[in-house]
């Protein structure tokens, strides 16, 4: 590797320098601020003599000589003939629009260093993977396997920097799902013995009512229907009212219709006869205006109610990450996961119950009543998401791999 030390008055300079020097593949192995103005060491791979060699480069005025200036000379004459100059061609975008958004010069140069910013990170980053890749290869072959299970980058990083650096394949893959279902939390069949009071909450369609009904078909079938109640509160939707009548009717239990989604506290007040109470609220569009109140009313009556936030599993874990930020008011310490049978990978789901500390209870994986749920097992996710990765033959994108996880082992090297 060729490595020029560059000092010069700024950034832009050093960074022309640099390239001047060392061309377009030179990565930034250092940079800082000194008197005489910025200092960059910069390396790149070239073959030829200058391969292995260091070099110091000072563009500061006070080390460059200037030169004499070169005495006056008559100026050359233009030839008497005109020369033709071709028309410009037309302009494909109107002078107008042109005219509209001048480009500053400082901000071309502002534009120029932040790409040129970009491309060093990047090229820095691959380095740093490649030379991760050739020292510790079962580290990189982990997180390349954590990242096709769709697990975040962090929770990767985390699990794959605990394991000692001599550490056989077999051992990393065993240790890393054993930290994922630790890092997960699940709560057991905690409700189908005890009971509670249960507001199921989450966006539109995500399977709130279906799971609502498929937890009072086992409570009803393990204690009976007679200290079960349920709760009507969706009136948003046409028709939510008469499923959960229906379902009422069907089991023997009592269905309460609230007038409005404030009567909630008064309503919850009076059940409790009920050792079971569950709770169907409305689809939330996060942009709906009655959502921060709605949430209000449910943060109110905690903690005797309990907010179980109901994800589907075959949303993208940002969006996901979004609506757990979007409910946070109503403090749900619970979700339910649905969807599992609709779901192409699962680590970006379990990630986001993992960061934000949800404890998990059931998991849905149909339609079907009350058969499609389960209480959630840790390990048994970890090995669905495992599997899910194999069938899906998920591949990591090496190009992505190298951007995300370059930076971590630029910090080991
Ligand atoms: N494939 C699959 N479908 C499910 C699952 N859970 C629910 N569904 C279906 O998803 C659709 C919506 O379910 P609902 O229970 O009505 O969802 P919701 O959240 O109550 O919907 P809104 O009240 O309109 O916000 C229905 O067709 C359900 O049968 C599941 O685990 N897997
Ligand atoms: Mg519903």
């Amino acid at each position: 590797m060729r490595i020029i030390r560059l000092v010069a008055p700024n950034t832009r300079q050093a960074l022309r320098g640099i390239r001047d020097r060392l061309g377009e593949n030179a990565v930034i192995l250092s940079s800082r601020r000194i008197a005489e103005g910025v200092e960059i060491t910069a390396g790149a791979d070239v073959a030829g003599d200058l391969a292995d060699t260091t070099e110091t480069v000072d563009l500061t005025p006070a080390a460059i000589e200037v030169p004499e200036p070169a005495p006056a000379r008559e100026p050359p004459r233009v030839a008497a003939r005109t020369v033709e100059v071709p028309p410009l061609p037309r302009p494909v975008v109107a002078p107008t629009a042109l005219a509209a958004e001048p480009v500053a010069a400082g901000d071309a140069v502002t534009q120029e260093l932040k790409t040129l910013r970009a491309m060093l990170e990047t090229q820095l980053s691959q380095l740093a993977w490649t030379d991760l890749t050739r020292r510790m290869p079962v580290h990189t072959e982990l997180l390349r396997e954590l990242s096709e299970l769709g697990l975040a980058r962090d929770l990767a990083e985390r699990i794959t920097e605990q394991l000692p650096a001599d550490v056989e394949l077999s051992f990393a893959r065993r240790f890393a799902f054993t930290a994922i279902a630790q890092y997960l939390t699940v709560t057991g069949e905690r409700w189908a013995e005890e009971g509670g009071r249960l507001a199921f909450i989450g966006t539109t369609g995500v399977g709130k009512t279906t799971s609502l009904a498929k937890i009072a078909v086992r409570w009803a079938l393990r204690h009976g229907a007679r200290e079960l109640a349920l709760v009507a509160a969706d009136s948003a939707r046409i028709g939510a009212h008469d499923e959960l009548r229906a379902l009422g009717q069907l089991l023997g239990a009592a269905v309460y219709v609230p007038d409005r989604f404030g009567d909630l506290p008064k309503l919850l007040s009076q059940l409790t006869q009920y050792r079971m109470v569950l709770i169907d609220t409305p689809g939330a569009s996060l942009r709906d205006a009655c959502f921060p109140e709605r949430l209000n009313v449910l943060s109110g009556c905690a903690p005797e109610l309990e907010s179980v936030l109901v994800l589907s599993a075959n949303t993208q874990a940002a969006c996901l990450e979004e609506v757990v930020r979007r409910f946070q008011p109503a403090s749900p310490a619970t979700a339910l996961l649905t969807k599992l049978d609709e779901a192409v990978s699962l680590g970006g789901s379990l990630s986001v119950l993992m960061r934000a500390q949800l404890k998990l209870s059931y998991v849905s994986e149909g339609q079907r009543v009350p058969e499609d749920l389960r209480p959630a097992r840790a390990l048994d996710l970890v090995s669905r998401a495992v599997a899910l990765a194999k069938e899906t033959g998920a591949n990591a994108d090496e190009d992505l791999l190298r951007r995300q996880f370059g930076k971590v082992s630029h910090v080991r090297a």
